[in-house]
């Protein structure tokens, strides 16, 4: 399609604002579903996110349109999670679109996530449309949360749609935004060409399938086509985009997303952020790629039943398939038997994880305490990473130690911040800004250690505020910290599978 009528999209937001539901209403508007295919945040397929009713993938759709110019534009759009874990599937969802809808909850206003999206968005130069959601809601302020879009955003929010993605209102006045207001895709389909993987995951019959958003030139069944990050070359298989079932076609050219396979067996082939360029005429530079995101937090997972070791490895080996941001390791406890160490994104992504193995291959789990990664510099000048507390090395062999720290940001009501302030203090925090953002509502940010967030902080955070906190946090760097290793004993004997790394303090 000529790339004047395309629009590529996506919808951000905090947490819970709505964006599976607004995208449910985009589907339905534009016929890609009919009402009987419908059901609640349909884009959410898998069992765990229906059931708690959150998005942790981000899923790509393409709609057609007949806008009220008389064209119909064909709209790829894609709806992201909204937790902090799962930013880098919000920051690399981004980099496929030219706009994004921003969501606010018309009654909670601008909250961390709303912050913090809205900031990646601006940082990949998209065109930002708020829209004000869940007007039907008898505490809906839509005209002060537009004032809080133009104060803490600094968007032009005049234009704001006001819409109740649960009541379907202001869905043609959001499309028509998008048409409107969303450039065109740049790119020509006559050069060389390159497309820019987003997403990808394992098939068990076709191999590899991969999302990708073609930047220039034109991606066909047959093809031979190349990554360029490890010259390995491939067959173009299959050829398509999901609406939201998979639809074949023929041709994705510049300025369009969708699926392709090419018999591809290892997942590690087809790394997320790669470029596909064609092998008879090659592009000379690859797009840029996305940042590897590095778990963050680590926990010890044994099989309840000893036998059910190998059943717990294929598990994870296949959960990791999909997962590329979970990473694992053989690792051995006196006290629970062989298990592994596992890296994740953040609490909720361990939680997951724990959670679709114990349900999916039925393995029951123990989970030691979770920890982070520290630096830790040797008297011998030699420097490790220590994620494992029964690798810490000897108090004697230490030089000093590195701990992760985070730059977090907590958006609440002036009532709270006692509370608030005395939890970030105890949990070692150094205040960067104090702001107040009218209407009663307090932006903290905070420098603290990561360790310290990973055991019960969000529940501390939440009932310190009764709820009416968000957070949102980033990594940002380390410091030297005096940490130690605390065992625990039993019957006067260390049990290595308790051990944690604690600050001195
Ligand atoms: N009253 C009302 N409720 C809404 C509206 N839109 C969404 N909701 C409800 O808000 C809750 C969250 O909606 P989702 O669409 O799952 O929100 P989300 O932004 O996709 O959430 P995450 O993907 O977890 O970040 C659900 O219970 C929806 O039914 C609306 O316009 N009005
Ligand atoms: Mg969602």
């Amino acid at each position: 399609m000529d790339p004047q009528y395309i629009r590529n999209f996506s919808i951000i937001a905090h947490i819970d604002h709505g964006k599976s539901t607004l995208a449910d209403r985009l589907l339905e508007f534009t016929g890609a579903l009919t009402a009987r295919e419908m059901m609640a945040q349909v884009l959410d397929s898998m069992d765990l996110e229906r059931e708690r009713g959150i998005t942790i993938k981000a899923h790509a759709v393409r709609l057609n349109y007949k806008a009220d110019d008389g064209i119909t534009y064909q709209l790829n759009l894609i709806d992201t999670p909204g937790h902090v874990d799962f930013t880098y599937e919000v920051s690399r969802s981004l980099q496929a679109c030219e706009g994004a809808l921003l969501v606010v909850d018309a009654s909670q206003g601008v909250e961390a996530q709303t912050l913090a999206n809205t900031y990646l968005a601006l940082h990949h130069n998209l065109e930002i449309i708020p829209v004000i959601n869940k007007i039907d809601l008898p505490s809906a302020e839509p005209e002060r949360i537009r004032e809080q879009i133009e104060q803490l955003i600094g968007l032009d929010a005049s234009g704001a749609v006001l819409a109740s993605a649960k009541n379907g209102v202001g869905i043609k006045e959001i499309l028509e935004a998008v048409v409107m207001l969303v450039p065109q895709p740049k790119g020509s389909p006559d050069a060389p060409l390159r497309a820019l993987i987003f997403d990808s995951w394992f098939d068990p019959y076709r191999g590899v399938i991969i999302l990708a958003r073609i930047f220039d030139g034109r991606l066909k069944m047959g093809q031979k086509i190349k990554l360029m990050s490890n010259g390995k070359t491939f067959e173009v298989e299959g050829l398509g985009f999901q609406s939201p079932k998979p639809i074949p076609c023929a041709e994705l050219a510049a300025g369009e997303a969708g699926y392709l396979h090419c018999n591809i067996k290892t997942i590690s082939d087809a790394k997320i952020g790669d470029t596909i360029t064609e092998v008879a005429n090659p592009a000379s530079e690859a797009l840029p790629g996305f940042e590897e995101i590095k778990p963050m937090v680590f926990a010890g997972l044994y099989p309840i039943e000893s036998h059910e070791h190998g059943l717990l490895r294929d598990a994870l080996e296949k959960l990791r398939l999909n997962d590329s941001a979970f990473n694992f390791e053989p690792e051995n406890s006196v006290a629970l038997g062989f298990g592994f160490r596992c890296g994740f994104l953040g609490l909720l992504h361990l939680e997951i994880i724990q959670e679709r193995l114990e349900r999916e291959f039925n393995i029951d789990l123990i989970t030691t305490a979770p920890g982070v990664r520290y630096r830790v510099t040797k008297t011998d000048g030699s420097v490790i990473e220590v994620e494992n507390p029964s690798k810490w090395p000897n108090t004697q062999e230490i030089a000093s130690i590195e701990e992760p720290l985070i730059d977090a940001s907590v958006i609440t009501r002036e009532e709270y911040v006692g509370e608030i302030l005395k939890l970030l203090e105890e949990k070692r925090g150094v205040q960067k800004k104090f702001e107040h953002l009218g209407s009663s509502r307090i932006l903290l940010m905070y420098e603290l250690p990561l360790n310290e967030i990973v055991l019960d902080f969000y529940d501390r955070l939440k009932s310190a505020s009764r709820g009416y906190a968000s957070l949102d946090y980033h990594l940002a760097g380390t410091r030297v910290s005096p940490m130690s290793k605390l065992d625990v004993l039993v019957a006067g004997e260390a049990v290595d599978a308790l051990s944690i790394i604690v600050h001195r303090d």
